[in-house]
């Protein structure tokens, strides 16, 4: 699905600021009539969660609505142009009438949609109603409240709200809504891949059929015409383009034109970055090169405006991963924004990017629609984020309760989606089950979240960095892979110190860190450590969790760094300290990169 984009053939206009919102009378019925529009509203930000910004809405997950007027901007016109309404994200279901018209439905945060609005569009007056509802609910995914089943030992504690995850149930219009307008007939996909350096085959599809010219231009220098109806597919020979790698990011725009009678009637252009990336026995190679990551698992997540979009955010959080000297992260525990993926291209961070999927169980009541909807993520996630060279894995889940004899054929079954999807990357899921994940034995990385030190041998960080050096080599033994440390950290409430380093102290969020990075260097088999978690987080409120914060962050929620955070840019970025402890075959591919 492309992102919308305006250039002289297209036009996409954005629909943020304040709409009417009203949580539905009864909840989760559908308030008589208001589909059509209503009048009782109040004032809302779109895009932003809605919860923290009434206080009569925090806890409040059931149905809401949404509600703005439009005219179409000035030169649309339905009659010669196809015109469309584009989602970036609602969590979790959403129901949208354009004009008391019902375009269609979506389930699932986190991820766009759209409708086409060309045959229910006015010129003038238009009104667009969104109906939005965010209950946790074993069926969904990521599932909430799930009667009977043992929950995971984050969560043994009653949480409130409910969900089978460590995190707020933020709801609403998260990201941007756009209008856009194209030329019916134009270019309706774009996919590029680049399997080896010199090679970069693009594929076009189109919702027609007749036949036209696709015109395919690399950085104005690759021009190549060929004849499309709905899918046309070529290779550009690019043997001295400059690489996309961390160090250096080159982005190149690719330009692809639609011709009729040598009239150019349609055109998208999107920067591609020309890289490979494989597994290579125990390595990751990013051109040919091993690669070791160095970074964080992150939340969407701000004070007021919760999941949604803050650009000024993003801005600040790939300034301190700059800061600190990380060159990646994982979407935890769902598809980050657009534009964070696109600036992770531009600024060349790597990423791990999940699905929504966070904590699935595999009871038989549900199974079914679970496995659909986790079909649909992937699908959709896939679609989204293909031709980002930052995207160097895909993560199919996090931490799933896959002790239970279904679990591995449905992940078996979500991997194969997935690669008949893209055949380049890696494919993996974020596991805490260690050697019993079954499914480790055909996912292509090893991927481990530990909290040795913390959850289990609290406060005691000899025996939790004896317990994790064990548990993985026996990982490494059995699977024989590469693994990726992708969660470890500590709760640490800023401004509380302790000499000798005492659990929630700044002193021991540090030290545990920086003794685990000791054991992970010292393992070759080991090709990445991203801490849990960049920063504070809201979460639900439960004994564990003070004030409903998750503090496991390096940097505080309102981005301010604990002392785990200053040590963490002396190891990360100081490349002699780990010379002595770490295979400098590795080292040497990630001590340099640029500043920001
Ligand atoms: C985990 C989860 C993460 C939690 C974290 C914790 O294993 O993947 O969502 O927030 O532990 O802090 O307990």
């Amino acid at each position: 699905m492309l992102y919308p984009q305006s250039n002289h053939l297209r036009q996409s206009a954005d629909l943020s600021g304040f709409w009417d919102f009203c949580f539905d009378p009864h909840k989760s019925g559908e308030a008589k009539g208001w589909h059509t529009g209503f009048t009782v509203g109040r004032p809302i930000a779109v895009p932003a969660s809605w919860n923290d910004q009434f206080d009569d809405g925090r806890d409040y997950l059931s149905a809401a609505w949404y509600q703005t007027r439009f005219d179409l901007p000035w030169g649309w016109d339905a009659a010669r142009q196809r015109i469309c309404v584009r989602f970036n994200s609602v969590n979790y279901l959403a129901k949208v009438w354009l004009n008391g018209v019902c375009l269609g439905a979506h389930e699932g945060g986190h991820l766009p949609f759209e409708f086409d609005i060309t045959s229910n569009v006015r010129r003038e007056h238009n009104v667009l109603v969104v109906r939005v509802e965010g209950e946790l609910a074993p069926d969904r995914v990521p599932p909430g409240i799930i009667p009977g089943d043992t929950p995971p030992i984050a969560l043994r504690w009653e949480r409130y709200p409910s969900g089978f995850f460590d995190f707020f149930p933020f709801c609403g219009i998260h990201r941007p809504v756009l209008l856009y307008a194209t030329v019916p007939d134009g270019i309706a996909d774009v996919t590029v891949v680049t399997e080896s350096a010199g090679c970069v085959r693009v594929r076009v599809n189109r919702a027609a059929d007749d036949a036209v010219t696709a015109r395919i231009t690399l950085q104005g220098q690759h021009g190549i015409e060929t004849s499309i109806t709905d899918e046309t597919q070529v290779e550009l020979a690019v043997p001295n383009a400059a690489l996309w790698s961390p160090e250096s990011p080159n982005l190149h725009d690719l330009t692809i034109e639609l011709l009729r009678a040598g009239v150019v009637f349609d055109c998208y252009s999107l920067p591609i970055g020309i890289r490979t990336i494989r597994i290579d026995g125990d390595a990751l190679l990013l051109n040919g090169k091993p690669i070791y990551l160095k970074g964080f698992a992150r939340h969407e997540d701000f004070p007021i405006t919760g999941r949604g979009l803050l650009p000024a955010v993003i801005v600040k959080d790939y300034a301190l991963l700059e800061w600190i000297g990380a060159n990646s992260f994982r979407t935890s525990h769902y598809p980050y924004s657009e534009q964070m993926m696109h600036l992770a291209d531009r600024l060349g961070f790597l990423v791990i990017d999940e699905t929504p999927a966070v904590g699935l169980f595999f009871s038989d009541e549900g199974l079914d629609r679970r496995l659909e909807l986790c079909r649909q993520q992937t699908r959709e996630l896939i679609a989204r984020d293909k031709n980002h060279p930052s995207v160097i894995m895909w993560s199919l889940a996090n931490e799933p309760h896959s002790d239970h004899p279904t679990a591995k054929s449905f992940f078996h079954n979500l991997y194969d989606l997935a690669r008949s999807l893209d055949v380049t990357r890696p494919i993996t899921l974020v596991s805490s089950k260690g050697l019993l994940e079954e499914s480790f034995e055909f996912l292509d990385v090893l991927c481990l979240n530990r909290y040795y030190g913390w959850y289990n041998q609290s406060g005691q960080l000899d025996a939790a960095c004896e317990q994790l050096s064990k548990e993985l080599d026996a990982m490494h033994t059995r699977f024989d892979k590469p693994l990726i440390l992708t969660e470890f950290g500590a709760d640490t409430i800023p401004g509380c110190h302790a000499l000798p380093p005492e659990m929630f102290s700044e002193e021991f969020q540090a030290e545990m860190l920086t003794r685990y990075l000791e054991v992970l260097r010292g393992k070759s088999f080991v090709i990445g450590e991203h801490i849990w978690n960049m920063c504070d987080f809201k979460t639900g409120q439960d004994v564990r969790r003070m004030g409903g914060m998750n503090y496991k962050g390096v940097f505080t929620r309102d981005r301010r760094p604990k002392l785990a955070a200053h040590r963490l840019r002396e190891l990360w970025r100081n490349t002699d300290y780990w010379r002595t402890a770490a295979d400098d075959r590795l080292w040497s591919a990630v001590s340099s990169r640029r500043s920001f």
